[in-house]
């Protein structure tokens, strides 16, 4: 995705954000273009109250001066702008490529707008093909790797493989503190159905298919922006 697109996408979702609102300040290298749009208004004189969804947007913020705020201090949010890996027609996604899909998904449920931004090579007939990230804890990993490959198994996905993001040696670590389990599954028909099994897995903290939380997407291509959105 070249970074004209993202600036373009975000652009898009900056025309959405108001003065005063308290917003969710998204991860990735999409959401970053638009959290630098964001400290350009804020440096004019535009007031909002941000709340980032990881370690590294926080430091962004803080470097452009964007006033910021936590979900304990400030527990509902007016929207969320953020990026994603994967998005279908029905506004169905795939995050936690850059490992904050945690963060990212309490954020998004405490906000009344999830407004995601992307370039329109993200957007999937089917969700799958980005490897679904899985957020584990580290205690018990092996046990809870074999839960997950018997509930992948189970539910058809019989070629899935399961890599440790980072490698063994030096596992990438979430802000949380926990460790990510990519799924290659290749397709995921029932997003639902493979929530709800995942999550019974006590050592499985979240996973990356975010349903039904986002409410409009702007897709930047060659043609310019397009928005779809959940109420059509
Ligand atoms: C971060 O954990 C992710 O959910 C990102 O929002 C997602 O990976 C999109 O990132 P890019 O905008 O860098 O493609």
């Amino acid at each position: 995705m070249s970074r004209a697109l993202k600036i373009e996408a975000a652009r898009a979702a900056l025309e959405w954000v108001h003065d005063g609102m308290k917003l969710g300040i998204g991860t990735g290298s999409t959401a970053d273009e638009f959290t630098r749009l964001l400290g350009k208004k804020v440096a004019d004189g535009f007031q909002i109250t941000g709340i980032p969804t990881s370690e590294n947007t926080r430091m962004l913020c803080e470097e452009l001066s964007i006033p910021l705020s936590t979900l304990d201090k400030t527990p509902r949010l007016d929207m969320v702008i953020d990026g994603a890996d994967e998005v279908d027609r029905n506004l169905q996604l795939i995050k936690g490529g850059g490992g904050a899909l945690l963060r990212e998904k309490i954020v998004a449920h405490a906000s009344d707008k999830m407004v995601v931004i992307a370039d329109d090579s993200k957007q999937v007939e089917t969700l799958g093909a980005f490897p679904l990230p899985l957020e584990v804890n580290p205690f018990g990993l092996a046990a809870t790797r074999l839960a997950i490959e018997i509930v992948l198994a189970n539910l058809g996905f019989g070629n899935a493989t399961l890599e440790l993001r980072g490698g063994t040696q030096n596992p990438f670590t979430t802000d949380g503190g926990h460790f990510i389990l990519d799924a290659n599954l290749g397709a995921i028909p029932d997003g639902a159905m493979l929530s709800r099994q995942v999550l019974d897995i006590p050592g499985v903290v979240e996973h990356g298919l975010f349903l039904g939380y986002a409410t409009h997407v702007f897709l930047a291509g060659a043609d310019g922006v397009r928005q779809l959105s959940r109420d059509g």
